[in-house]
């Protein structure tokens, strides 16, 4: 055997199937040795796509997703989908190819200390000595990235070890004992259990806040029968989304500011209380909050206003499981009735706002739209959202209702844009009978929208929206493009025809500028069972003020209306 094929045999043995990547030398012959031991393997134009969707292979799979690049420049490009990886806690092995370790410091090809460059942003990054210590590296490498809280890994793969030949002494029995062992859980402390239970009991408005570590954790069946069995309101971050149905009464979702103000105890399963849940501080939650923190990381337990004294460090789904038991007969109170009141008018309004065709169309009406459509056309299919932007992946999530777990793929933890494509094309090749949408807006696309060319090559129908504002955020009036003065900076070109673009890549292209020309759209394409891409003609923002839920002046101007 040679290093390639050393490597190979040592993914086969851990049961991957995919690897997402980019080929050069001295990779190329580990991707065909990977290919000829039935692995499949996708080839991006960018490895930060093919990181990306390594990562989100791995979020739906709950096993590392693999991405196999170059060294030097492809490392750099693939740190992208590293650090996203990283960041949302979805597991995921990068493999390079490197300098040939005698050429090391010598200025070799492509050189780069890879394992310096990616330690900042990995759980564990090694180099090996020998093609002896693949097998060893790489089952270190899989299993660390997907047990304890997931993260990202890193394995080099030296050009002399990957030409190595005549290894066949190399043992591979530390990688069978890894074969289908799911990651290690573990139920929470039974004291933590009845004191978080005790608080629950005595609270007058509990709210269960979902992440999408409990989506990761596959803690569905436990968190939708207590719920169940409890009644108690609940609100999913965004990838959240769909652990419980957001057609349960108890979603908090179209009044989320006033549950947050109003909770007096905030049960958080697999979710951070970071920027999307505004670091639990006060305005946006009452003072008195209690926080019952539920996570695989113990150091997350008492970040900024949790409390450490209430963290409970353990599985999404045990623990849950727990609390279940210890409030069996309990029910949360009914929901207050100005709350009720406000989120019906606050579902009123959105549904009028969905029922809004006029021309230039609006994202509610092209979501609610694309929604619609699907439901009579494909109501048996599941349906995967993958959506970026600012507006387009704000407005997608609070139209787009999602009955099913892990089925939402968005911009996450860090707000990172150019995911989508990577996102479609993995959540596809993870789940061929899927309907993968994305939804993304027109500078979200932009980042990676040469990877249709990918979807099309390897056979993944889905079908692409871009939400053309011409610009990024709210776009720009379109006045301003020839007024003489210089553009803001937001500014996109007027009239880009990412349709024709698709078109140009193999891809099915549609230009959209009415609700009925996007009905029509949308069932072509989803019947096409091609790739395509809805190029779909949007109202610019032109003089709205830039303000997102999330930021600082929100704060200040946020009353306590309640
Ligand atoms: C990697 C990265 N670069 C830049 C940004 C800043 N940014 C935030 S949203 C966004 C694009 C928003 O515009 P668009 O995708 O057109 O969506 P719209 O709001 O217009 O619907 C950008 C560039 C980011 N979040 N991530
Ligand atoms: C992204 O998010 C993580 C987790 O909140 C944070 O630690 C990190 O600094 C952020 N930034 C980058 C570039 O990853
Ligand atoms: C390893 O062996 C395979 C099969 O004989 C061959 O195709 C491949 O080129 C070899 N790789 C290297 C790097 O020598
Ligand atoms: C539940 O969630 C969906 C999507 O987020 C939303 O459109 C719907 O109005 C919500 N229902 C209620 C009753 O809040
Ligand atoms: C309803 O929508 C309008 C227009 O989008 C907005 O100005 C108003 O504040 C909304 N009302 C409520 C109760 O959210
Ligand atoms: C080709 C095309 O119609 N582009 C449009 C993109 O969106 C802006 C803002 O609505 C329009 O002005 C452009 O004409
Ligand atoms: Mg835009």
């Amino acid at each position: 055997m040679n290093g390639s094929q050393v490597i190979a045999e040592s993914l086969v043995q851990l049961g991957v199937e995919h690897i997402f990547g980019i080929v050069g030398i001295p990779v190329i012959e580990v991707a065909d040795a990977c290919i000829a031991r039935g692995i499949k393997f996708i080839g991006f134009r960018n490895e930060q796509s093919a990181s990306y969707a390594a990562s989100i292979y791995g979020y739906l799979s709950g096993k590392p997703g693999v991405c196999l690049t170059v060294g030097g420049p492809g490392v750099l490009h693939a740190l992208a989908g590293v650090g996203n990886a990283q960041s949302n806690c979805f597991p995921l092995l990068l493999l390079a190819g490197s300098v040939d370790v005698h050429n090391t410091h010598k200025g070799g090809f492509q050189e780069l200390d890879q394992v310096a460059a990616v330690t900042e942003y990995t759980k564990f990054a090694a180099r090996p000595s020998s093609t002896d210590a693949l097998p060893f590296l790489l089952e270190k490498a899989y299993r660390t990235a997907y047990f304890g809280r997931p993260g990202a890994t890193y394995v080099d793969l030296p050009a002399n070890i990957i030409q190595s030949k005549d290894n066949d002494q190399v043992s591979f029995g530390v990688l069978q004992r890894l074969r289908n062992v799911p990651a290690p859980r573990s139920a929470g402390d039974p004291a933590k259990i009845a004191e978080a239970a005790a608080l629950i009991r005595a609270s007058k408005f509990p709210l269960l806040v979902i992440g999408k570590g409990a989506a990761y954790a596959k803690a569905e069946p436990t968190i939708r029968r207590f719920q169940e069995s409890t009644n108690i309101q609940f609100l999913p971050t965004p990838m959240g989304k769909g652990v419980i149905s957001d057609s349960n009464p108890g979603n908090m979702s179209a009044c989320r500011s006033q549950a947050l103000k109003n909770a007096d105890v905030v049960i958080l399963v697999g979710t951070r209380l970071n920027w999307i849940l505004h670091y639990g501080d006060a305005p946006k939650y009452s003072e008195n909050t209690k926080f019952i923190h539920i996570d695989v990381c113990a150091e997350e337990l008492g970040n900024n206003a949790g409390q450490a004294e209430l963290g409970i460090l353990g599985d999404a789904s045990l623990v849950i499981g727990q609390l279940e038991d210890v409030l069996k007969g309990w029910k949360s109170p009914a929901l207050a009735p100005e709350i009720a009141a406000k989120r019906e008018k606050n579902v009123q309004n959105a549904t009028k706002k969905e029922a809004d065709h006029s021309v230039p169309l609006k994202y509610f009406g092209v979501f609610a739209s694309i929604q619609k459509t699907i439901a009579e056309i494909a109501k048996d299919r599941k349906l995967v959202i993958v959506s970026e932007g600012a507006n387009t992946m704000d407005n997608s999530r609070s139209v787009f209702g999602h009955v099913e777990p892990r089925t939402r793929l968005d911009a996450g933890t860090n707000a990172t844009m150019g995911v989508g494509l990577g996102y479609a094309i993995a959540a596809k090749a993870y789940d061929p009978k899927s309907l993968v949408v994305a939804v993304e807006g027109d500078s979200a696309f932009g980042f990676s929208a040469i990877e249709v060319e990918t979807a099309v090559r390897d056979n993944l129908p889905m079908v692409i929206y871009v939400m053309n504002n011409s610009g990024i955020y709210h776009g720009v009036d379109p006045a301003r493009y020839t007024d003489g003065q210089p553009l803001p900076s937001t500014a996109l070109s007027l009239d880009t025809r990412y349709d024709v673009l698709a078109e140009s890549l193999g891809a099915k292209g549609y230009f959209v500028k009415n609700i009925e020309e996007l009905e029509v759209a949308t069932k072509s394409a989803v019947q096409s069972n091609r790739v395509c891409v809805i190029n779909v003609i949007i109202e610019s923002g032109k003089d709205q003020k830039l303000e997102f839920g999330w930021m600082a002046s929100e704060k200040k101007k946020e009353k306590s209306k309640l």
